[in-house]
């Protein structure tokens, strides 16, 4: 019997497939989603071995740890990339060494779409549509739809794929709106801290700023703070609309300090989990997978709260 334990111990381990994912940080709730959702799903039980890399926030540790997953030699590689560009390099070495890469959240801009093998994430470019639709459907119901509309933006990191979509989404759609205008677009990374600076600096520059448009719910939150700081009610002398629709931006709509924000689906795990098995059983998917995703305001914030995960 020793024997055979041993043997169904051994073979047990090796039908495990090792998975190196380079997470970008942990800069935001999203992030944080995201992390635990494929730390739930990618685990022993279900037939992985995970290595799991924090970047923080920085590209040089993500093609760090691309590398070493190479050198470790693990059967798959999950990259949420930063930003867009500088990965041809890197992914040249992972096609080279056989090892197959799933990019998630955000994309890629190489040369050769045969250095991933598929990309899973939101249309962020669909989500900037949705926010400035909102905002425009918004005005309307408060008769502001002809009055002159001052906008500031907190972008999220500069090239990365959700703010590159999501800049490109709202801009365009408002432009159709005469009475809107950006007064400026600047970058708070996607963290509440540089979120709360970048809002405390454009109000010290301008007077009249009736819109802050956050690529996403912690920029949101540290804009709050800088606003109510300066003595204003966000929400009401300031609409605010956001990105990602975490637990935290439902707490914020229900106390009326946030107005709308566009939901980001950051629960990739079971979806990278199938990818992997069909990869690794050579079957071919779909080179771009969309995860579904709605938006929510104040008035079903409430009614939705009790659903939220994240
Ligand atoms: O919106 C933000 C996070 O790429 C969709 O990154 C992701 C974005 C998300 O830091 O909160």
């Amino acid at each position: 019997p020793t024997t055979t334990d041993t043997a169904n111990a051994s073979d047990a381990s090796e039908k495990l497939i090792t998975v190196g994912f380079a997470q970008i940080g942990a800069e935001s709730d999203w992030r944080n989603a995201n992390t635990t959702s494929m730390k739930s799903t990618l685990t022993k039980e279900n037939g992985f071995n995970l290595i799991f890399k924090d970047a923080q926030q920085k590209q040089e540790n993500q093609i760090q740890a691309v590398k070493d997953f190479i050198s470790q030699g693990v059967d798959i590689i999950v990259l949420a990339p930063i930003t867009e560009t500088g990965w041809d390099d890197v992914l040249n070495e992972a096609k080279s060494a056989g090892i197959p890469v799933i990019l998630v959240d955000r994309m890629v801009k190489v040369s050769d779409e045969s250095l991933y093998s598929c990309w899973l994430g939101s249309n962020f470019e669909k989500e900037g549509v949705t926010a400035a639709n909102w905002l425009t459907d918004y005005l309307k119901t408060q008769g502001k739809d002809k009055e002159k509309q001052n906008i500031v933006v907190l972008q999220g990191t500069i090239g990365s794929t959700a703010e590159v979509g999501r800049t490109k989404g709202f801009d365009d759609t408002i432009k159709k709106s005469s009475n809107l205008t950006i007064l400026e677009e600047q970058t708070g990374e996607f963290t509440q801290a540089k979120g709360q600076e970048v809002m405390e600096s454009y109000l010290k520059k301008y007077k009249d700023i009736d819109i802050v448009v956050s690529q996403n719910d912690n920029m949101s939150f540290g804009a709050i703070d800088a606003l109510k700081a300066a003595g204003k009610k966000p929400g009401k002398d300031v609409i605010i609309v956001s990105f990602d629709a975490v637990k935290a931006a439902f707490l914020s709509m229900i106390d009326g300090d946030l107005n709308a924000s566009v939901e980001c689906n950051p629960l990739h795990g079971p979806k990278v989990a199938e990818l992997i098995k069909k990869i690794k059983n050579g079957e071919t998917v779909d080179k771009v997978q969309y995860i579904d995703e709605s938006v929510y305001s104040t008035d079903n914030a409430e009614a939705e709260l009790p659903n939220r995960q994240y």
